[in-house]
C-alpha cells in the first residue's frame, strides 16, 4: 500500500478536464488554484486533470496557447504550495517530465494519507468500477509499459487521432451503459478501505458528487466524491473541492457560496 503523512490544511479537486474546448472551465479552475495558493498547505489534483494526455513531450515542446496557460498556472501553484499529482483514466500517460517541469509531485494511487482529520484512502476511482467490464479491459491494456511506450513513440498527430477515437468512443460507451455498471462496486470499495486500514475513501472519476455510508464488518466508513468541472457545457456549471483540516472533512462548491471558502 502506498502511504504518505501529510499534515496541515489539505485541498483535493478531481475531474477538471482541461482542453482546448473548456476555455471557461479552465478560467474557474485557475481562480481555484489561485484560492488553493493562500489557503491550502498541499493541494492534490485526483485525476484527469486533462481531457486527454498523449505524452509530456506534446506539452513540453510547443503547448497549444490552452496547454500553456494550464502549464503556467499549475506551474504558479506548485511554486507556492505543495502540488500533488494523481492520474486519472485520461490523463495516466502523464510523466516524470511534465512533473519537474511543473515543479509538482507524481503520486502512486491509491494511497493512504494519515491526515489532520485521520487515515484517508484516495483513488481516482476507476479501478472500484470493477462492474464495467469493457472497461477494466481497456484499463488493463492502456496500462501495460510496453503498450505506453509504443503509443509514446508514434508522432503527435497520429497519438492526437487515437485520443480523439478513444474520447468518441468513451462517450458513444457511456450512452450505451447503465448508470450502475459505471459506478463504482461496493465491494471493491469495502475490500479497499479495509485493506488499507482506511474509515474514509475520497475519489473522483464517477462525477457524482457525494458522501455514502460504506459497510465495514461490524461498523461503517464514508465515502467521498468529487465533483467534475464544467462551465463551459452545463447549466447549471459544476465544480468543487474537498478540504481536509483539524476540523475534519468537508465538501465545497466553486464558486464559492459567499465568496470564499
Ligand atoms: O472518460 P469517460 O468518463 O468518458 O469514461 C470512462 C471510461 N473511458 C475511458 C476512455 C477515455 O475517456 C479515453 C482516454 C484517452 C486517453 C489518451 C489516449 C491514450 C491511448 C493510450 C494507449 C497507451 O477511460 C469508460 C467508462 C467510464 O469512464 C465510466 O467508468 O465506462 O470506459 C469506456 O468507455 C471503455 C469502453 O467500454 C471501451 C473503450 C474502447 C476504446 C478503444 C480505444 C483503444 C485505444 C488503444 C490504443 C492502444
Ligand atoms: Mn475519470
Amino acid at each position: 500500500m502506498n502511504k504518505a503523512r501529510l499534515p496541515g490544511v489539505l485541498w483535493i479537486a478531481s475531474d477538471i478536464h482541461l482542453g482546448a474546448a473548456v476555455p471557461r472551465t479552465a478560467g474557474a479552475f485557475y481562480d481555484f488554484l489561485a484560492q488553493a495558493r493562500t489557503q491550502a498547505q498541499t493541494l492534490i489534483l485526483c485525476g484527469d486533470i486533462f481531457d486527454a494526455w498523449i505524452g509530456d513531450d506534446h506539452a513540453l515542446r510547443q503547448p497549444p496557447a490552452w496547454l500553456e496557460d494550464a502549464l503556467r498556472e499549475l506551474r504558479l501553484t506548485a511554486q507556492a504550495i505543495p502540488l500533488w499529482l494523481i492520474h486519472g483514466n485520461r490523463d495516466f500517460l502523464m510523466g516524470a517530465a511534465l512533473a519537474r517541469a511543473l515543479g509538482a509531485q507524481l503520486i502512486p494511487a491509491p494511497i493512504r494519507l494519515d491526515t489532520d482529520a485521520g487515515a484517508i484512502l484516495l483513488a481516482h476511482g476507476d479501478e472500484y468500477c470493477t462492474d464495467d467490464v469493457a472497461y477494466q479491459r481497456f484499463r488493463c491494456v492502456v496500462r501495460t509499459p510496453w503498450i505506453q511506450k509504443m503509443f509514446l513513440a508514434l508522432p503527435l498527430p497520429l497519438r492526437r487521432a487515437i485520443a480523439r477515437w478513444a474520447r468518441e468512443r468513451s462517450r458513444r460507451a457511456h450512452g450505451t451503459k447503465p448508470m450502475r455498471i459505471m459506478d463504482v462496486n461496493r465491494d471493491a470499495v469495502s475490500r479497499a478501505m479495509a485493506s488499507a486500514g482506511c474509515e474514509t475513501l475520497i475519489h473522483g472519476h464517477t462525477h457524482r458528487p457525494a458522501v455514502h455510508t460504506v459497510p465495514l464488518g461490524d461498523h461503517e466508513g464514508r465515502r467521498y466524491v468529487l465533483p467534475d468541472w464544467e462551465f463551459d457545457h452545463a447549466a447549471p456549471t459544476r465544480g468543487g473541492w474537498i478540504s481536509i483540516d483539524t476540523d475534519g472533512i468537508r465538501m465545497h462548491g466553486w464558486p464559492p457560496a459567499g465568496g470564499s471558502p
